[in-house]
């Protein structure tokens, strides 16, 4: 109910547009964050609050919001996603009809549309949890193992090789912050674009140790200024894994296509809609 009204508000498309030209406004008007866009962020706030999913338990996912609440807002992996949850709070109280749930979703299916990637049809009706919803830790994973760990974590949530590697091409954007995963840098050199980038730099670049004081992490030889997490090399080590990869760098539609795919997938897992109808936003101009 709004302002009042005897009947509840029910959102249309229309209304859900609003949210998203909000969030577009927003992420254009306010540059002051690592390579100029909150973007990065907001879609790493929308996989870790999908991601936490268990198909066999059906618990977790992004039905809930839980990550507003300790413990798992405290979890290790969750570190620094506060500062996407605060830039949303604004949109949150100007459109108090969307649950949290909706909203860091939506922010992160805008935010791929904003950074130039794949349309992400979005479907809304999720609803919040209190704080019993909360998901156990270690859920989400964890980037200093290698490939049997992201098969057991993807698994886990109903994903196959194909769809692991095309979620993980997500590290197009953004870049890691020795204040909260310990690894620091972009993978590639324009974090604020969603492209196949990173695949390509995967195949045609050759990855070496750093030598820091830091996690053991991977910089490329020609700048020394990239770099990759062990999960990400994984994918260059295991055969079936590089298919993909391969297919990807040389393929940026295939990879857009199949991105859109898995990431609305990873965006429902769990979730009890009532409708079958999701929505495809404009893109700002
Ligand atoms: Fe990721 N990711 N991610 N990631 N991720 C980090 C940053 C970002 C792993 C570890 C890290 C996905 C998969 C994996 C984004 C999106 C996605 C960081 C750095 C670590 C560590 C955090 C920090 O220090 O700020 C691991 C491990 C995996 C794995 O699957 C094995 C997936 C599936 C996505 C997705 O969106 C579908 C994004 C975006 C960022 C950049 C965040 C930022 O602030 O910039």
């Amino acid at each position: 109910y709004l302002n009042g009204e005897s009947k509840p508000f029910v959102p249309t498309q229309a209304d859900y547009q609003k949210v998203y030209d909000e969030i577009a406004r927003k992420l254009a008007d306010e540059t002051d964050y690592d390579d100029g866009s909150y973007g990065p962020v907001l879609v790493r706030l929308a996989w870790h609050a999908s991601g936490t999913y268990d198909k066999a338990t059906g618990t977790g996912g992004s039905n809930g919001a839980t990550m507003r609440f300790a413990p798992e807002s405290d979890h290790g992996a969750n570190a620094g996603l506060k500062i996407a949850r605060d830039f949303l709070e604004p949109v949150k109280a100007k459109f108090p009809w969307i649950t949290y749930s909706d909203l860091w979703t939506l922010a992160g299916a805008a935010s791929i549309q904003e950074l130039g990637g794949p349309v992400i049809p979005w479907r809304p009706g999720r609803e919040d949890k209190d704080v019993a919803a909360c998901t156990p830790d270690g859920r989400l994973p964890d980037a200093a193992k290698d490939q049997r760990h992201i098969r057991d974590v993807f698994s886990r949530m109903g994903f196959d090789d194909r769809e692991m590697v095309a979620l993980i091409g997500a590290h197009a954007l953004g870049r890691a912050h020795t204040d909260r995963s310990g690894f620091d840098g972009p993978w590639d050199f324009s974090p604020t674009v969603f492209s196949n980038e990173f695949f390509r730099l995967l195949v045609e670049e050759k990855w070496n140790n750093r030598k820091w004081n830091g996690p053991a992490q991977f910089t490329d030889k020609s700048t020394s200024t990239l770099m990759m997490l062990p999960t990400d090399i994984a994918l260059i080590k295991d055969k079936n894994f590089k298919s993909h990869v391969e297919r990807y760098a040389k393929d940026n539609d295939a990879f857009f296509k199949e991105f859109s795919d898995v990431f609305v997938k990873l965006l429902e897992l769990g979730v009890p809609f009532k409708s079958e109808e999701r929505y495809s936003f404009k893109t700002s101009e």
